[in-house]
């Protein structure tokens, strides 16, 4: 059996775990956690990605010593979007902007004036996000940085470069950049050069399971692990990994990654680039083995972070328990809204977009969070019911993976919301996904259906029924929309 790192970057912290598989075997253990903070700086919110590099480096290690420093591979995941900037020597250019930062408010309507919203959606299939990549480069245009940039590197391939020197941009990633073709799966180069974006600016593209160098000499020494350590991309944007970790039998199922966000949608073989789908806000996305990750992003867990750091963190399971007892659906709130994008004061923003549309305003931290859950549960509905009706793909099963598998009241609200069942695991799917990749690479698992197979027969999976009730779903739904 082969022993592979998988480096799993959130939003809120990062992780290095240690993946063992074999044709009958798929074990998981967590080497190393460490925080992720955001820092805010005069110029705006930034990623501390020298930390981040750090917690790498100690999770490498810390993996090397269970496995008496013999490593097969490493692969690394994160978040999408965001990207460093590098000069003429490699080096990097400042820290990279949290795609939370405001720099992109109004930008997206700057890019519609020269490339119309519904072309660039037929041309990348990508949803409107004020931070996809498209609008930070436009948003940086006229900085000193950018001027003096010769690199763009995505947040994983930026990693992946200190850790090998060897520069490539992987493509699941790159596809949220909306400088991707869907159809094509290459660059949209019609898209870039009429919004004066240099592709060249990119390092060449990369798919997972390619070879992306191997660890470097002070890398080793550093981390104790016996050379060479090869790096095997993988579908590094981590929903692309969670996606590939789906325990799915057959194509008539629906997903949701839970986390930070909740990514809604399903696993398709070509993207929906219709009028009525750009409308929906649906994104295409690429996945492993020429699949479109066609979803819809919800705020998700986020809104109770949030609320949580707020009321200076309370004990999360009290907390649920306590919204459990809260009677269901009295008010609800968009759980799609931008409004939310930005960190800061959410339980007061929360309560103002009760009050603004005429709802009870949830007094409580458990009225608040119970009001979240089922906000997340209507959106969830919404975003699955949308997705079948556009691309014509119905589904018997709605699979939950991720951090949000932990929490049994939202994963039932979702099964009572959706009117289906929900298969709730693994919650490590990002982590899993990146390993399974590695291991196809290096000859020991299978193609996307028989790493499914491998996730069912090795991973605990909790399954949630519908309680029925879905008409009281359907009216809050009615309600939200009519507002
Ligand atoms: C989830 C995720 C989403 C992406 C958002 C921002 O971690 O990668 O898929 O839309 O973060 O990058």
């Amino acid at each position: 059996m082969k022993s592979y790192a998988a480096v799993d970057l959130g939003a809120s912290s990062g992780r290095v775990m240690v993946g063992r598989a074999g044709p009958d075997t798929l074990e998981l253990a967590e080497a190393h956690r460490f925080p992720n903070r955001p820092v805010r700086v005069p110029e705006g919110l930034r990623w501390d990605v020298l930390a981040l590099y750090a917690g790498v480096l100690d999770g490498l290690r810390a993996a090397g010593s269970r496995c008496e420093g013999r490593i097969d591979s490493v692969g690394i995941d994160s978040w999408a979007v965001d990207y460093g900037l590098l000069d003429a020597d490699g080096a990097l250019l400042g820290n990279p902007v949290h795609y939370r930062d405001g720099r992109t408010e109004g930008v997206a309507e700057k890019v519609w004036t020269t490339v119309p919203a519904e072309e660039l959606y037929a041309a990348t299939g990508l949803q409107y996000a004020p931070f996809n990549t498209l609008y930070q480069l436009t948003a940086a245009r006229s900085t000193a940085q950018l001027a003096q940039a010769r690199r763009v590197l995505l947040m994983p391939d930026l990693l992946a470069y200190w850790l090998t020197g060897e520069q490539g941009t992987e493509l699941t990633n790159a596809s949220t950049t909306q400088l991707i073709d869907p159809r094509t799966r290459d660059w949209a180069r019609g898209v870039a050069d009429r919004l004066g974006v240099d592709l060249g600016l990119f390092p060449p593209l990369r798919h997972p399971g390619d070879p992306a160098g191997v660890l470097r000499a002070e890398v080793l020494e550093e981390t104790g692990l016996a050379g060479p350590v090869p790096v095997t991309a993988v579908a590094s944007h981590d929903t692309a990994s969670a996606v590939a970790a789906v325990p799915a039998a057959g194509e008539r199922f629906a997903y949701i990654c839970t986390g930070t966000w909740s990514l809604a949608g399903l696993e398709l073989t070509a993207p929906v680039l219709t009028e009525e789908s750009r409308a929906a806000n649906f994104t295409n996305e690429l996945g492993l083995d020429g699949t479109v990750r066609y979803l819809r992003n919800i705020m998700g867990l986020w809104l109770l972070q949030e609320c949580v750091r707020a009321w200076g963190d309370p004990d999360l399971g009290g907390l649920l328990r306590e919204a459990a007892k809260v009677p269901a659906l009295r008010s609800v709130v968009d759980a799609g809204d931008a409004a939310f994008l930005a960190p800061g004061r959410m339980p007061e923003r929360i309560a103002q977009a009760c009050r603004a549309s005429g709802q009870p305003v949830p007094g409580s931290p458990a009225e608040t969070t119970r009001c979240i859950l089922d906000s997340l549960a209507l959106a969830h509905r919404r975003a699955v019911a949308d997705a079948q009706r556009l691309a014509g793909h119905p589904v018997d099963v709605v699979h939950i993976v991720g951090g949000g598998t932990r929490n049994a009241l939202l994963c039932q609200l979702t099964a009572d919301a959706c009117g289906l069942p929900v298969v709730a695991g693994p919650t490590e799917a990002a982590a899993l996904g990146n390993v399974l990749v590695q291991a196809r690479a290096h000859g020991t698992a299978g193609d996307l259906a028989g790493m499914r197979e491998l996730l069912v027969r090795t991973q605990p999976l909790t399954r949630y029924a519908p309680r029925g009730g879905t008409a009281r779903w359907r009216a809050a739904e009615a309600r939200l929309a009519d507002r």
